[in-house]
């Protein structure tokens, strides 16, 4: 009796010091890491878990497995889109370490962030391929992390709408910056390169076109077609078409250069909580300002204005 209590007693102070040690190991690997944004992919192996196994880093060799390389390829870009073009150091401008896993789960058709990394799906192969593959999707991810840190948008209603857009809207930006699209060879597409033949549509969403991109396709691209049901976290994913639009049509005005630096700033003024209503008065304080700065064009206040107008939005 008493020596197998004694058995288990140890047995749980070597439990809790590894647990401890791991810790401690993944805190120090963290500082580490956080110094320059460095990238880390994980292969999931088919499971539902996450850091399975480290496949690469940031100055390791090449992976034998495309998907891999892919992640690492894609994400790097969306880092350095961000660093260069606004002096973002990673995703929370303190240099933390862009963490990718691939391979997650059998079949998993989506990807996402969860807080502290990128997770995706192979998709099923019937409908999906992929998700590591395409770099909008992982610019969408990405910028789900910047987007915490700058604006913290809560993931519900309103501010999650708006929280979806900038994932759109930055994923649309980087796809065209990767494909050196002009403004008129853009698709405005999300996800176009991952979905097969067999699925029904050409993409997941479309900017240019809200609710037209499938069959499953509910965005509306105006205010009196506004979700108000609870589905999709009361429509996270679906009423981002009306700011998605909007940004569409500024596109067409002022060209994608001016419109992401008014998109960011504006990013960095919201707040947990804000709405669309919110987001129409900061963008336009926000271009106001980058206009007297000659930052955007003198046209570009009128312009914005008139896109948010456009999907039924008071400026
Ligand atoms: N792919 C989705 C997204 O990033 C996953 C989700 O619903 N959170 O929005
Ligand atoms: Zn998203």
């Amino acid at each position: 009796q008493g020596n197998i209590s004694c058995k288990k007693a140890l047995n749980d102070t070597k439990r809790i010091l590894s647990e401890r040690n791991e810790a401690l190991n993944y805190l120090l690997l963290r500082t580490e890491a956080e110094k320059d944004g460095e990238r880390f992919v994980y292969d999931s192996q088919g499971q539902y878990k996450q850091r399975v196994e480290l496949s690469r880093t940031e100055d390791g060799e090449p992976s034998g497995d495309t998907v891999v390389n892919q992640a690492f390829e894609t994400s790097g870009f969306v880092r350095d889109y961000f660093e260069n073009t606004f002096g973002l150091n990673s995703i929370n401008n303190m240099g933390m370490p862009v963490i990718s896993n691939v391979h997650y789960g059998k079949a998993y058709n989506n990807a996402y962030w969860d807080g502290d990394e990128m997770t995706y799906g192979d998709g099923d192969g019937i409908e999906f391929k992929n998700f590591a593959s395409a770099i909008d999707v992982v610019a969408h991810e990405l910028t789900h992390g910047v987007t915490q840190f700058l604006a913290n948008l809560e993931y519900e209603g309103q501010p999650g709408a708006l929280n979806e857009h900038f994932s759109d809207v930055f994923a649309t930006i980087v796809k065209q910056k990767y494909f050196n699209q002009s403004i008129e060879e853009a698709d405005w597409l999300i996800g176009d390169s991952i979905v097969t033949p067999a699925f029904p549509g050409t993409a997941i969403r479309s900017l240019k076109e809200p609710g037209s991109a499938n069959d499953f396709d509910r965005q509306p691209a105006h205010m009196d077609k506004y979700y108000n049901g609870p589905d999709d976290r009361y429509g996270v994913h679906i009423n981002s078409g009306i700011p998605n639009r909007a940004f569409y049509l500024c596109c067409q005005e002022i060209g994608i250069e001016q419109a992401s630096l008014i998109w960011y700033h504006t990013l960095k003024k919201l707040w947990r909580t804000s709405n669309f209503q919110d987001m129409v008065d900061i963008i336009s304080d926000v271009t106001q300002k980058l206009a007297s700065e000659g930052r955007v064009s003198d046209s570009a206040p009128a312009a914005v204005s008139q896109s948010f107008r456009s999907v039924g939005l008071e400026t």
